[in-house]
């Protein structure tokens, strides 16, 4: 007998056939053993590195006319699992974000098996109410005591574009009507240390990267309130209109916090929209011990929070919040298409919230940190928090022991970033000729251990610097002596 074919037993039986029956089973277990039992096993690697090229060959993309047997497409969701990245690895450290969080992730399955859009309530109820209570806790988190509104976005590039776009309308509004046209130049300050996204964000609405003023951060990585100020003077003595300052809570690379309280007194002089991009740090407003890094963050406008970093929602799980009771979002972003929200439904409307989006179709990613933040309550979260950083400060300890290794600079939270110098290096004196060296050594390393699999660490220039690691600890299921076990094998990978 010829294997069922997928798509002819969806067409004749729905998904309530005991055919398609089985095959959910089946590939459930899949997940589950493949993607995240076997995924998070220290036993096993991290990675199984192909090239571009072999992948290609491995896994058979081409699309045919006729459909595959039941069988076959198991196959290939096992194989998907299997050359894809472990990001729930004790020993991935490549990103900002890593580990398994078992309520959120079983709240993503459940976002997918609904499958709906978070754009009317008459489509996702539970996920609109979920999505408005989890944004005024973190309004409240925030510490706008009169209240504010956001909307969860796809990234915090998203977010910290909304914050653009919502600090152009409130200097101008006309532009959303009658375009770019009849304002001035407008220029937007971001540190040195800031996120590219503000850079695309500039680009994408009309204001044109080069209006985009880069203030100079400090040796460990803060922003200079001095330097901005200066920045915004010659923005106006140029006849350009300074529009928005966006600091930054938690850099990409250091892990520095902009000085929110000193950069907000500036802000308030000369009448700027202030957006914290608070993507990577924003999570330490859940720790009493480290929520003091985002001091001043209750004076700002805007505040882009991705809980799918420090926090592990399963991406993508990103908050836009706004300081705003005049329904800005609303009014900035919204079209009224007619056949989603329309005025006379039978409930109160203003829980139709998809129109205050740029986008259309939503996911519900909020109902993902939602759930775990059930489970787990504040304090838990706080107490993560506060153990990521306990972990950055043993790897650092570490890392200032041990032969070969060199710290950037001592972490500020979470990120530790050091160079490994292998024995032949060592006899260098600091300058030209050691950097030029030392600058091949990490990519190497990395290449190493993506093709073994034993680990992943991200590696980057920082400034003038040469390529050096960035590792951070993000999971629970992290510990010591996976720190230790980085850095012996960072040193085995790379003496030679
Ligand atoms: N949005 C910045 C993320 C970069 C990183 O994961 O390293």
């Amino acid at each position: 007998k010829p294997p069922a074919m997928l798509s002819t037993v969806v067409m004749n039986n729905g998904v309530n056939s005991p055919n398609l029956e089985s095959f959910f089973h089946q590939a459930m277990e899949i997940i589950l053993n493949e993607a995240v039992k076997k995924a998070t096993d220290i036993r096993e690697k991290v990675c199984e590195w192909r090239s571009p090229e072999c992948l290609k060959e491995l896994l058979d993309l081409e699309l045919r006319d006729g459909g595959e047997s039941e069988s076959m497409i198991l196959q290939r969701c096992r194989d998907a699992i299997k050359y894809s990245v472990k990001t729930t690895h004790p020993h991935f450290f490549n990103q900002l974000y890593a580990g398994m969080e078992p309520y959120s992730t079983v709240a993503s399955f459940i976002c997918e098996a609904v499958n709906t859009s978070v754009y009317t309530y008459e489509v996702a109820p539970v996920f609109t109410l979920v999505e408005d209570t989890l944004l005024r806790k973190m309004i409240e988190m925030v510490g706008w005591e009169e209240g504010g509104d956001g909307i969860f976005n796809p990234g915090g590039s998203l977010s910290n574009m909304y914050a653009v776009n919502l600090a152009r309308y409130r200097y101008c509004p006309d532009i959303k009507k009658t375009g770019i046209f009849a304002t001035k130049r407008l220029v937007i300050l971001t540190s040195q240390e800031g996120h590219y996204s503000i850079s695309k964000g500039a680009a994408l609405l009309g204001i044109g990267t080069t209006n985009v003023y880069i203030v100079p951060s400090d040796k460990s990585g803060r922003m200079i309130p001095s330097a901005l100020e200066e920045q915004i003077k010659t923005a106006k003595q140029e006849g350009a209109v300074p529009l928005m300052v966006n600091a930054t809570a938690g850099t990409t690379v250091l892990g520095a916090f902009d000085p929110i309280e000193e950069i907000a007194d500036i802000c308030k002089k000369y009448n700027l929209w202030l957006h914290v991009d608070a993507c990577w740090g924003g999570a330490a407003l859940m720790s009493k011990k480290h929520k003091h890094l985002l001091r001043g963050i209750h004076r700002v406008n805007s505040v882009s929070w991705n809980l799918h970093k420090m926090l592990m929602a399963p991406l993508q799980c990103s908050a836009f919040l706004v300081r705003d009771k005049t329904s800005l979002l609303q009014h900035c972003h919204s079209a009224q298409a007619t056949y989603l929200f329309q005025q006379d439904k039978c409930y109160d409307v203003s829980y139709d919230t998809g129109d205050k989006s740029i986008q259309c179709g939503r996911k519900p990613d909020a109902f993902k940190f939602w759930l775990m933040w059930k489970a787990l309550g504040t304090a838990e979260l706080g107490q993560r928090v506060d153990r990521s950083l306990v972990m950055a400060s043993y790897l650092a300890q570490e890392i200032k022991k041990r032969e070969g290794f060199q710290l950037l600079i001592e972490p500020e939270y979470a990120n530790v970033c050091f160079w490994y110098i292998p024995p032949s290096l060592r006899n260098l004196s600091d300058g030209p000729e050691l950097w030029k060296k030392l600058h091949t050594v990490a990519p190497l390393v990395k290449e190493r251990m993506m093709k073994k699999g034993s680990l992943m660490v991200g590696y980057q220039t920082h400034r003038d610097k040469p390529n050096c690691f960035r590792m951070v600890v993000i999971s629970p299921e992290v510990s010591n002596a996976d720190l230790d076990f980085v850095l012996d094998e960072i040193d085995n990978l790379g003496k030679n």
